[in-house]
């Protein structure tokens, strides 16, 4: 054969394989485009905050849209219906105190022969007067960090709620430090230490069994020598009725104070949205013990017994400064409560 003929086949089978390697590539890319999302991406779709108020207070809105509806819009005086009314609200979980005051205040403004409409816009304006303003968190101080003591029954969300508030205060680039002030329960400081991994910031830990009044000390003053913006303190959890561990707690806020007199900035009530009422109780124990300045409302994404936020505002004078809408990192939003009481009242 001619060297030139070889030349030439040998150049044609070339641009055949180059050929053949183009058209495998572009069906492997074409082939990836078309595979469906992993169900890991899929489920990281974000949900507006109003929706999530929504879903997250079905049950109340459920219970409430039954018997509020019967209530409203049923005929007859309208003392009667204002009487439905006051059971709805109490089977919304807003507590008989707080029910009474709303429909009082209801019938104070409503005319004799109101619409449903202007009933539940009355009843609106009433819920939002009831809870009040958005409540943010405090400022920092003039100097120093923001000492934030986290407290609540057992289980409540606490440790939770202190990953989502140091991964949002460095998303803000603010520097973050937790004391691990759990030394009761096993496991309690390995916990808060995977939310320190999480969210980037360093604890502060004694041993399990360690005093809890020593290890939040350590934790503000390893916080003011450190320069760092926000001191978080987890703190075990305890029922209202354990004795003990309520006067434990209250040894923990003061020792707080000898690290330094204006700690803690913020005392935070980590409540859980699901038990209704009994978070009244828990409330009132807590704030005797410690001197709360607000409420972290968890499992808002749960059956939520959301009427309860109501009742702490309007007995307690406590705000709600922020919800928890899930066990993620990022599930944390500000206490919104327009969003609240539409949600509520089946207006999202
Ligand atoms: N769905 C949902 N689950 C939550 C929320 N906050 C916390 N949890 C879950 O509630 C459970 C208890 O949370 P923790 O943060 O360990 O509660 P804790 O108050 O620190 O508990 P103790 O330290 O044992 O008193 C965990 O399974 C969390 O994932 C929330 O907003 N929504
Ligand atoms: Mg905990």
């Amino acid at each position: 054969m001619e060297p030139t003929l070889i030349a030439v086949l040998v150049s044609l089978l070339c641009l055949v394989l180059i050929g053949a390697g183009i058209v495998l590539l572009r069906s492997r890319a074409a082939g990836e485009l078309e595979e469906p999302p992993s169900s890991a991406e899929a489920s990281t779709a974000p949900k507006g905050l109003t929706d999530r108020f929504f879903s997250g207070l079905t049950r109340s809105r459920e219970l409430l849209a039954q018997s509020l509806g019967l209530a409203l819009k049923a005929g007859g005086p309208l003392d009667e219906r204002l009487e439905r009314l006051e059971e709805a609200l109490i089977g919304a979980d807003v507590g008989v105190k707080t029910a009474t005051a709303l429909v009082q205040a209801i019938r104070e403004r409503a005319r004799p022969d109101a619409t449903a409409e202007s009933l539940r816009q009355l009843l609106r304006e009433e819920l939002l007067a009831a809870i009040g303003p958005a409540r943010g968190l405090n400022p920092a101080p003039e100097a120093g960090p923001l000492v934030i003591l986290v407290v609540g029954v057992n289980g409540s969300g606490k440790t939770t709620t202190i990953g989502k508030l140091a991964h949002r205060y460095k998303a803000q680039g603010r520097s973050v430090l937790l004391a691990a002030g759990d030394t009761f329960r096993a496991g309690a400081i390995e916990q808060l230490k995977i939310w320190g991994e999480r969210a980037q910031v360093p604890v502060v830990a004694h041993q399990e069994g360690a005093d809890p009044a020593a290890v939040v000390f350590d934790g503000v003053k390893a916080g003011q020598a450190r320069g760092v913006d926000v001191v978080i303190c987890d703190t075990a959890g305890r029922l209202q009725a354990q004795r003990l561990l309520m006067d434990e707690l209250g040894k923990v806020v003061r020792v707080l104070k000898k690290a330094e007199p204006s700690a803690p900035h913020e005392a935070l009530l980590v409540l859980d949205a699901t038990i209704g009422q009994n978070a009244l109780l828990q409330a009132r124990e807590f704030q005797s013990v410690v001197g709360l300045s607000g409420v972290v409302l968890t499992k808002l994404d749960g059956t939520a017994r959301g009427g309860v936020v109501v009742a702490v505002q309007r007995e307690l004078g406590l705000p709600v400064k922020l919800v928890g809408l899930g066990e993620g990192i990022d599930d944390l939003r500000d206490f919104d409560p327009v969003a609240f009481v539409d949600a509520l009242l089946g207006e999202g």
